[in-house]
């Protein structure tokens, strides 16, 4: 998973400016070697994604225990109220009866990895660069 910020190149902007609206991408990438969840012996997992009061969910990834979603979700929020986490809940999609519990984790954000150097960059700015988790 990563993460990038956005803003205008005005050097003067600051994340301490309170009127500062940046956007934040979170890109889920894949996962490996997942639980098996059906008799077929592979499950059918999906992501529920939850940060900063957003959330969002990836696509099914039918019969399979190392998926890949690439998929990614812009959002927008105050500078001054970035999320220090993301939560990610992981799903068996069944087609009969609830979808399994797979898995969930919280992965915190390091301010500094996350933000830098603090000045807000535009999204095609070469030095501003996504963070992994
Ligand atoms: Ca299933």
């Amino acid at each position: 998973m990563l993460g990038r910020k956005e803003n205008s190149n005005d050097p003067s902007t600051t994340l301490d400016d309170e009127s500062l609206t940046v956007r934040m991408r979170v890109y889920i990438s894949k996962a490996t070697n997942l639980a098996v969840k059906d008799i077929n012996g592979f499950s059918d997992p999906y992501v529920k994604v939850s940060i900063g009061g957003y959330k969002f969910t990836t696509k099914v990834v039918p019969k399979s225990l190392n998926p890949v979603w690439n998929a990614s979700f812009d959002f927008e929020l105050e500078a001054q109220s970035v999320p220090d986490q993301v939560n990610l809940v992981f799903w068996d999609k069944d087609f009969i009866g609830k979808d399994d519990f797979m898995g969930a984790v919280d992965i915190p954000f390091n301010e500094s990895s996350i933000w830098g150097d603090a000045t807000p960059k535009h999204f095609d700015d070469p030095s501003n660069q996504a963070s992994f988790f």
